[in-house]
């Protein structure tokens, strides 16, 4: 912190470009400017990782030794913190419609102690719900859930820290109709998280994502209604897991505070409290945040502000954001750099990340972290990621 404040009245000095707020400053291989616009103070947030911060620069030496927030303590009841990558494969396939034409792949389970080792500890893994429950609301397929679940187990013996989403990645859809919207039932919605209940409550290790961005819905209030059944279904199951719940627009972590979010927040847990009911937000970088472009145009530093202050004012709730990623391009290495240390800094409120996408995706794909061949990783991975992993 002293080196960077004293570069920065240097450079300012000089007349070198300063970096505006929430930018990075500095950190271990960080070439850029270390100065930060009047108004904020270059911040250590890790070794790799220190960022513009609102706030006043200390006025003299004496006063130079302002230290980075430590790292919050963990809250009673709640998660730690957590970062890691999308696995997919039994996802593939799986249209926005809900509908499902394919076979499902298993990820590498290599890739699972490769992350690990680099200190991720959060694997969401995908299915369609199709490939569980073949017939809807009938019975999980055994088949498919033991080559399911030894994915799930491959992820959590990769360290004893090592949490799992178990995600249903059907857009709150089956083959085109919504639920509790013309489509699947509430009870058949149900059914599925009640026997997944049952496979996996013993396991706290295990998060339920209870349904992977639902989108263009009739009613949000309907929506709202039928995540509150699954919640009540889940407890009666006799599971106390973490459960997501996901709101509209595609789980969009910008429209949270005003769409969905203001309904999401009276979702119950039998349980009691809400320390187990975490929101589950998604948002990518590019210019129509449809994370399908190699380059990045934001941060969302803004956009996470103000989710985060909407938790604040909504009982101090919690969010994760489990969807977010780039190119590996210069400028999704800069911008997702930035969004993934503001999450970071704003735990508990935001518990972590989870990057799309490592598993089946080959290294081609345009938004891929897989690793390559030979084990070495993506550029995105090593410069945005994993300074920002827990
Ligand atoms: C869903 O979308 C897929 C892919 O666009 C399309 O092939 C299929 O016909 C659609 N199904 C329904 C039921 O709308
Ligand atoms: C942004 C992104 O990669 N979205 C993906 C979400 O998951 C579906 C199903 O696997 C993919 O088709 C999308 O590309």
């Amino acid at each position: 912190m002293l080196k960077y404040a004293s570069i920065a009245l240097a450079l300012a000095a000089l007349g070198v470009a300063q970096q505006q707020e929430w930018q990075q400053c500095g950190g271990i291989g960080w070439a850029g400017a270390t100065a930060c616009v009047s108004g904020t103070v270059c911040t250590v947030m890790n070794d790799y990782y220190s960022q513009c911060l609102p706030g006043t620069a200390p006025a003299g030496p004496s006063s130079t030794s302002s230290t980075a927030p430590s790292a919050p303590s963990t809250p009673a009841g709640s998660l730690p913190r957590l970062g890691g990558v999308n696995t997919s494969g039994y996802d593939f396939s799986v249209a926005t419609n809900g509908s499902f034409s394919g076979t499902g792949v298993s990820p590498p389970v290599s890739q699972y102690p490769h992350f690990t080792a680099e200190g991720a500890n959060l694997y969401r893994i995908h299915f369609a719900w199709q490939l569980m429950t073949p017939t809807l609301g009938g019975s999980i397929d055994s088949g498919f859930f033991s080559e399911y679940d030894q994915t799930v187990q491959a992820a959590l013996s990769s360290g004893p820290n090592v949490y799992v989403i178990v995600d249903l990645h059907n857009y709150a859809r089956w083959n085109g109709g919504i639920i509790a919207q013309g489509g699947p039932t509430d009870a058949q919605f149900q059914s599925i998280w009640t026997q997944l209940a049952q496979k996996y409550g013993s396991n706290e290790r295990i998060i339920f994502g209870i349904m992977n961005e639902p989108h263009d819905l009739n009613s949000i209030s309907t929506w709202v209604n039928s995540v509150q059944g699954v919640v009540n279904a889940v407890r009666a199951a006799g599971s106390q897991n973490y459960l997501l719940l996901p709101g509209s627009s595609y789980s969009s972590a910008q429209t949270f505070p005003t769409e969905a979010g203001p309904l999401l927040v009276l979702v119950t847990d039998p349980l009691g409290g809400t320390s187990k009911l975490v929101f589950d937000v998604h948002k990518y970088l590019d210019s129509d945040n449809s994370g399908t472009h190699p380059d990045c145009t934001t941060d969302n530093v803004q956009v996470l502000q103000t989710l985060v202050q909407f938790l604040q004012q909504n009982g101090n709730r919690q969010a994760i954001l489990s969807e977010t990623g780039g190119g590996n391009t210069a400028s999704c290495e800069s911008l997702l750099s930035n969004e993934l240390a503001y999450v970071k800094s704003a735990y508990p409120n935001l518990i972590g990340f989870s990057v799309w996408a490592a598993g089946a995706f080959d290294t081609t794909y345009v938004l891929s972290v897989t690793p390559n061949p030979d084990g070495s990783d993506q550029p995105l991975w090593v410069d945005a990621v994993q300074p920002n992993l827990p």
